[in-house]
């Protein structure tokens, strides 16, 4: 029986162009305060850059998940925790064979369908969304709202990370829906500090630290 991945609360996500100080800054202060899970997500650097970003912030992530967006290669280059795939990346199980078992897979879903397809290839994580409007994302697709959410954790026994538009203001009903962890991009990386964002999102969820 596969080992299921515990994820609560703050799931940080580097916001590369959207940073005010850089992710590196950033990632050293979500870290600090408490996210316990950090993605590497960045759409237009070459791989050159990837690779030596990727090496930097693993370091960065003592206490953390590390995980690299997209890349596998670039997350078996730096021994990331793992990666994450969208549904346009390299297929689950080729991503699965070559990390093996230990490593994290996270899948985003937008359709029960989806979910259904990750949880048999053995995705530790599903990520849905865009669950509110977001422009963080050009091709997020509609939102979704929270509804398959609620859908997924009553069909599933899988973590559900959200993403998408979410607010310290509408954060509560994605909460009440049941997800077990959220990423708001924007919010934080564009905010005054880094460290104070994270603790307001972790806070939602009663995570102390
Ligand atoms: N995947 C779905 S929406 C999104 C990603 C990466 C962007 C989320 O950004 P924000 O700023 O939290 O809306
Ligand atoms: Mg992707």
């Amino acid at each position: 029986m596969r080992k299921l991945l515990k994820i609560k609360g703050y799931y940080f996500i580097t916001g590369g162009p959207l940073s005010r100080r850089g992710d590196a800054a950033d990632v050293r202060d979500a870290v600090k305060a408490g996210a316990r899970v950090i993605q590497y997500r960045d759409k237009n650097a070459s791989s050159e850059r990837m690779y030596g970003t990727a090496k930097k912030l693993k370091r960065l992530c003592k206490n953390a998940l590390f995980i690299v967006n997209d890349r596998i290669d670039i997350a078996m280059a730096v021994g990331a925790d793992g990666v994450h795939l969208g549904q346009q990346d390299i297929p689950l199980a080729v991503a699965r064979r070559l990390l093996g078992e230990k490593k994290v897979i996270g899948v985003s879903v937008r359709t029960a369908e989806q979910a259904r397809r990750a949880v048999a290839g053995k995705a530790d994580y599903l990520a849905v969304g865009p669950v509110f409007p977001t422009s963080t994302k050009k091709d997020a697709g509609s939102p979704l709202g929270v509804d398959l959410i609620r859908r997924l954790k009553a069909r599933f026994d899988i973590p559900v990370v959200a993403i998408g538009g979410i607010t310290l203001d509408n954060a509560p009903d994605v909460i009440a829906a049941g997800a077990d962890a959220l990423c708001a991009i924007s919010p934080v990386v564009t905010g005054r500090a880094v460290s104070a964002e994270v603790k307001k999102f972790q806070a939602l969820f009663g995570v102390k630290r």
